[in-house]
């Protein structure tokens, strides 16, 4: 039966966006121990988990090869192929024909995820969860009162992962570090079933190295504007002055200033308020003019609505997001004086935002609404009202100065739950 979800255009594919962006606290202690857990090839190793014949085999969960849906999750034995998450179906299909292709199952991926966090919590309960499969854990505490880890949260890290497996049949990696960023460029390095630490002494010549699109925070448009600037590498980030870093960057610019030095304060956050809730579609037919588009959005202004009055929120920042039918994607930001809690003060937003794009002029394939910088308490936005509204210039990586939404899930999920 197609639900509401899937009643636009045929088939449809549901990219709900779910951003957990957490606010920074400055505590400078550098001897923190902080890990990052990051699931390997989450969903479809819980598909292979399930149906054993599908294990050992190249396996993609996501749309199926002869749609225009795209690949969600692939097992490592796809990746030999070069097939990625977010890649269209067609794509992967045509570089693996062999490949099974099976549709997302986001109860079983949502009861695994509640027993890995619940197994984060035996350890800590600092623990930050940032999408169904991966979470920061502070183990500076644990790793010092328990005399059996000895001080040491490699231990920890490898206790959790053999648990995981023990209890889920699952492999995760780990990454092991002073702070948040540094385990999570860790979690990566030695992945699928893998554990990597970073110590202090470390992390300096390593970033030099890297490029900076793997510094978490850097995402494809701040890529390509460091590479115009002669930015390819740490080593080059690290070249430039602070107050320069900011000229170019805004308030990123002072990220990237400390990343780069291995320096991160940002505390491991358990408090999972969402601060963003979004909803986004992919068409079955490219969208041609705005007339349809702006159509096709006051029903994702619907779906918007609907999870705003759930969580009685009311935002600040609405970002309209659109794909062109050659994948590239823009955001276009607006925050009018008065908020933004019903559905006419996002509607009537619209048309000003759509300007703001090349759509019309260039086909569409996909939509998204978001809004950012809830609060709670619907009424006394309304009151306000939603006048002087002023668009903002694009917001390709960071409009309000956050870590960059790189690590933010892109989930194939109708409900917004992030647990
Ligand atoms: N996901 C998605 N769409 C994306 C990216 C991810 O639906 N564009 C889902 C499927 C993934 C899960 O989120 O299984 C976790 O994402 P990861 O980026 O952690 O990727 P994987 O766990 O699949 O692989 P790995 O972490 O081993 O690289
Ligand atoms: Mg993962």
């Amino acid at each position: 039966m197609q639900t509401d979800e899937q009643s636009l255009q045929g088939e449809l594919i549901v990219q709900d966006r779910v951003a957990v962006i957490y606010e920074r606290s400055e505590t400078a202690a550098s001897d923190r121990k902080i890990i990052h857990i990051d699931m390997d090839a989450f969903f479809a190793s819980v598909e292979q988990r399930d149906n054993p014949e599908y294990r050992g085999k190249p396996l993609i969960v996501g749309g199926q090869p002869h749609s225009r849906g795209v690949v969600a999750a692939c097992s490592y034995e796809a990746r030999v192929f070069g097939i990625h998450s977010a890649m269209p179906s067609s794509q992967a299909y045509r570089q693996c024909p062999q490949a099974i292709f099976v549709s997302p199952r986001f109860d079983a991926y949502r009861d695994a995820s509640r027993l890995i966090q619940s197994i984060f919590q035996r350890y800590t309960d600092k623990v930050e969860p940032l999408s169904l499969d991966e979470a920061y854990l502070d183990v500076t505490d644990r790793a010092r009162t328990e005399q059996r880890f000895a001080g040491s949260a490699q231990r920890i890290a490898n206790e959790i992962r053999q648990v995981i497996f023990d209890e889920l049949n699952l492999t995760a990696s780990a990454g092991v570090s002073y702070n948040k960023f540094l385990a999570k460029l860790a979690s990566d390095r030695n992945k699928p079933n893998g554990i990597c630490v970073i110590k202090p002494g470390e992390a300096e010549a390593l970033l030099a190295l890297l490029p900076v699109r793997k510094f978490h925070g850097v995402g494809q448009a701040t890529e390509r504007k460091m590479n115009k600037l002669g930015i390819a590498t740490g080593q080059d980030l690290k070249k430039w002055p602070q107050h320069e870093l900011v000229d170019a960057f805004g308030k990123q610019g002072l990220y990237y200033f400390n990343i780069v030095r291995g320096i991160d304060h940002r505390s491991v956050n358990n408090n999972r308020e969402r601060k963003s809730i979004g909803a986004e579609r992919t068409f079955q037919n490219d969208l041609q003019n705005t007339h349809e588009m702006l159509a096709a959005l006051e029903l994702i202004c619907d779906t918007l609505i609907e999870r705003m009055k759930a969580k009685n929120a009311y935002a600040k920042t609405l970002t309209l997001k659109l794909r062109y039918a050659n994948f590239e994607v823009v955001t276009r930001s607006i925050s009018p004086n008065g908020g933004l809690s019903d559905k006419q003060s996002i509607t009537r937003l619209l048309p000003a935002l759509l300007t703001k794009t090349e759509a019309g002029e260039r086909a569409v394939r996909l939509l998204g609404l978001s809004v950012a910088h809830l609060q709670l308490d619907v009424s006394s936005a309304a009151a306000r009202g939603a006048d002087n509204a002023s668009v903002v210039e694009p917001a390709h990586d960071n409009s309000d100065g956050s870590i960059e939404i790189q690590a933010v899930n892109v989930f194939y999920t109708s409900q917004l739950k992030l647990l």
